[in-house]
């Protein structure tokens, strides 16, 4: 049977694959992260639980409910981590899902619907540059094929690297065709500081903040750097160092947005030379769609302006834009009556992260419950929450679970 200590025990395992001195680095189709999805596979068998995938490496482990033909309710998170993962980004999500099961099995507690742990792949967009890849070819905004060809930082498609022995889909496991969905969970720590600030273990999420993720190239003229003189420069590094400092302007002006830069590659990279060209990320985060296209619009205007004075072209590719995602009323509703009945205080909260309930919250009513992040410290090694919120999250998720599938009868979907 679960328990809090089983929780605890399966995070420390997953914490093993793909640690480093900076953290924990599992990107999509590594033999880290397939690893992690072999052990879930595996606590999912022993549980019981009947295991199938998709074509880009999505995991679901289901338990029947009594009403068959009903729909699954869905929930999980990721496995894969950004290149400086704490342990439980994604990872505590997929454990609590799994447990949550188990304490239900243990319990006799019968749902009408069948649940559906699920682990998302590639919901970082660390390796291959689509965000929440997995949930968005499981929700239909992302075709599998399209995503199957998308190529990663070492020149490897997502298709060959699912392809390779050590990286690849479970062997064994059978091919979820169907992508059949009635209401979508997801436990996840906070990542920012607004529970610890208020002193509140759980956290009721009402939205996630829209986002954008866009790529800037620079072409300016390389040239000795001993003997060009400044006048005659088409320095990259220079124009594209005033970009960013625009970007983080603009987005200094928008109540509660956030943008970051958090790539760049110069090229030729050489210290005494003057850099030709340059390429760095756009990360654009804000509650509402109006404040990231002030964003937006404000840098465009500073590409036209340092293109002109600075005698450079500037590229801008835009790969990721996602509306802001409210969670469902109804559901959110039903966390809170879960969270009084467990006699602990609950609060609703944003999100700034994102997380694969973007992707479900399109096609499916989604809700995920927060646990506070020590520090509010995330995306690094030192990534922590106190294991007693930690089995919280769980208790609570696993009535969750049982309240939406009640609150899912009662308003006639199945
Ligand atoms: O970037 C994010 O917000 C998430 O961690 N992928
Ligand atoms: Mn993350
Ligand atoms: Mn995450």
């Amino acid at each position: 049977m679960s328990d809090a200590a089983n929780v605890l025990a399966r995070l420390a395992q997953l914490a093993k694959l793909g640690a480093y001195g900076a953290g924990l680095d599992r990107p999509l189709a590594s033999p880290q992260e397939r690893a992690a999805r072999d052990l879930f596979a595996g606590w999912a068998r022993a549980a019981g639980f009947a295991l199938r995938q998709d074509a880009v490496g999505n995991v679901f482990a289901r338990r029947e409910g009594t009403r068959p033909g009903l729909k699954p309710i869905l929930t999980g998170s990721h496995l894969d981590t950004v290149k400086t993962g704490g342990a439980y980004d994604g990872a505590y999500g997929v454990v609590g899902a799994i447990c949550a099961l188990e304490l239900l099995e243990a319990r006799g507690a019968a749902t009408a619907h069948p649940i559906e742990a699920v682990a998302w792949v590639g919901e970082e967009g660390s390796r291959f540059p689509l965000g929440c890849l997995g949930s968005s070819v499981f929700a239909g905004i992302s075709r599998a094929d399209d995503a199957l060809a998308i190529v990663g930082d070492d020149g490897v498609s997502l298709r060959d690297a699912l392809a390779a022995s050590d990286g690849g889909l479970l062997p064994g496991v059978p091919m979820r065709a169907d992508r059949d969905v009635a209401a979508y969970l997801e436990l996840h720590v906070e990542q920012g500081p607004i529970l610890e600030e208020a002193g509140v273990s759980l956290g009721v999420v009402t939205a996630i903040f829209g986002q954008r993720r866009l790529r800037a190239t620079v072409t300016g003229v390389s040239g000795h750097a001993g003997t060009v003189p400044m006048r005659m420069r088409a320095d990259a590094l220079c124009a594209a160092s005033e970009l960013v400092l625009e970007l983080d302007r603009a987005a200094r002006t928008e109540a509660d947005a956030v943008a970051t830069v958090g790539r760049m590659l110069v090229e030729p990279n050489g210290t005494n030379v003057v850099p030709g060209r340059v390429t760095f990320s756009l990360d654009l985060r804000a509650p509402d769609e109006a404040s990231l296209d002030a964003i937006e619009r404000a840098f465009r205007d500073a590409v036209a302006d340092v293109s002109r004075r600075r005698h450079v072209t500037v590229d801008v590719e835009a790969f990721e834009r996602r509306k802001p995602t409210p969670m469902t009323p109804a559901l959110r509703a039903a966390i809170h009556r879960v969270a009084a009945a467990m006699g602990r205080e609950a609060v609703d909260c944003p999100s700034g992260a994102g997380h694969d309930a973007m992707s479900l919250g399109t096609i499916v009513p989604t809700a995920m419950i927060f646990v506070p992040s020590i520090g509010g410290r995330s995306h690094v090694a030192e990534e922590r929450t106190a294991d007693a919120d930690v089995e919280l999250g769980v208790e609570a998720l696993a009535a969750a679970l049982v309240e939406v599938d009640a609150t899912l009868g009662e308003n006639g979907r199945g």
